[in-house]
């Protein structure tokens, strides 16, 4: 039975993967810690929350102290650390909170577990000595790839353009000095784009299948040529379940869903697989009459081409060969299935993004996408 800490476990992947983890492991205790930025939501977790094996601890990683007595109290023998801030526009308009949730928060966590686990813990029976801490980064931290350059894998040397990335390649390195110079037992897995239920409105998928709804515009970047590597959310939960249980200390361990996919290509595939659900059920319509495919026409004229991302990578492919050797990792879902559940929890679950929409999402739309 392990005692897990998650860190940002009401985010998009965090949330996804405490309900993975209670599902497969039952008997596990998860306390979930996390600050409730814009970003995070006691909703992601409602399915959850009755469960006498989760705890939720409203708190900042930066509170060293708190975290020390969070893995005292709770003896926490596995830390899954997803905190952090994530979208790459927002580190383009504001760095910093960048640099203090992702360099120093994760400083923090790491000054907090290796004093409860190594200063305190002494290895000897002691139940704080046994831990894991396992860091989740992302394959933004190994540059940008030219269309026919091999895709990133482990030993890819680190290039990070935007804020974001720069401050996910800082913690990915402190958490590997700290293996080094203290011993604490680390992992770390850099994973490609995730999608999915609960994946917040700023981020293209979701941003597009609520803007088609809608009737409003879907922003693309550029020429829309720009290329990710998408994976469904739940298959990065079983990856890192993977990593946890089996990898080696001091690893690091790609994970992707060798899925690689232009904007516009995946815009005009939303657009698609929506206007086929408005044709096969006319309830639709009448639940989203600003939607074109409820006037007669396709989503796909809401497509505008707005100003490029200041420095936006071009490509982003993960090669997980190492992970598939020596974990036996593979993407269970299917784009093709994971898309179409993913438009069919955006559909079901209205009330969960009126209630995002209704706060800092919608002001930051308004004033960040206005057409270029
Ligand atoms: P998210 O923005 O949806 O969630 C982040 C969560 O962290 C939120 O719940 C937020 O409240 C919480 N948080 C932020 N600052 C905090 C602080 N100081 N203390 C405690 N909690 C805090 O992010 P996500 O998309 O779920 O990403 C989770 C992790 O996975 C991040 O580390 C990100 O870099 C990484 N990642 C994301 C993707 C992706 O496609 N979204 C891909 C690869 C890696
Ligand atoms: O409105 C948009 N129009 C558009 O063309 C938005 C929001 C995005 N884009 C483009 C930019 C990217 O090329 O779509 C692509 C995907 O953009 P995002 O959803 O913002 O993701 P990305 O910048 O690729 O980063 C994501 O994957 C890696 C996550 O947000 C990161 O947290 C993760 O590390």
């Amino acid at each position: 039975m392990k005692s897990l800490m998650v860190t940002g476990g009401a985010g998009f992947i965090g949330s996804n993967f405490v309900h993975y983890w209670l599902e497969q492991y039952p008997d596990d205790r998860i306390v979930v810690v996390d600050a409730l930025t814009y970003a995070g939501n006691r909703d992601n977790l409602s399915g959850v929350t009755a469960n006498a094996n989760l705890r939720f601890e409203h708190a900042d990683i930066n509170d060293t102290e708190r975290m020390q007595q969070l893995l005292r109290d709770e003896v926490i023998d596995t830390i899954v650390h997803f905190a952090a801030e994530s979208h790459v526009d927002r580190s383009i308009e504001g760095p910093d909170a960048f640099v203090t949730t992702n360099v120093l928060g994760t400083h923090s966590l790491l000054k907090a577990a290796r004093q409860v686990w190594l200063i305190e813990g002494d290895g000897d029976g002691n139940p704080l000595a046994g831990h894991r801490f396992h860091h989740v980064s992302t394959d933004e931290v190994y540059g940008s790839l030219e269309p026919d350059d091999p895709a990133f894998t482990e030993r890819t040397a680190y290039a990070p353009n935007s804020p974001y990335s720069a401050s996910k390649a800082a913690s990915d390195f402190l958490v590997r000095a700290y293996h080094h110079t203290y011993g604490l037992d680390v992992t770390t897995s850099n994973c490609s784009n995730n999608y999915g239920p609960y994946h917040f409105p700023e981020k293209l998928i979701p941003l597009v299948i609520l803007n088609i709804l809608h009737g409003k515009a879907l922003p693309i970047y550029g020429d829309g040529k720009n290329i990710r590597d998408w994976l469904y959310v739940e298959d990065h939960a079983y990856g890192i379940d993977l990593v946890i249980r089996q990898g080696k200390v001091g690893e690091t361990y790609n994970i992707g869903g060798c899925n690689e996919w232009t904007n516009i290509d995946i815009v005009q595939l939303v657009c698609k697989l929506i206007d086929q659900r408005f044709d096969a059920d006319e309830n639709l319509a009448q639940r989203f009459p600003d939607s074109p495919a409820a006037n007669g026409t396709t989503s796909n004229t809401l497509i505008e081409f707005v100003r490029d991302r200041a420095g936006h990578d071009f490509r982003y492919a993960i090669d997980a060969s190492f992970s598939e050797n020596e974990l036996g990792y593979a993407p269970r879902v299917t784009f093709e299935e994971g898309i179409e559940r993913t438009i069919d929890w955006y559909l079901a679950n209205e009330s969960w993004w009126q209630a995002v929409m209704d706060g800092s999402y919608q002001a930051w739309i308004e004033t960040n996408y206005k057409a270029a």
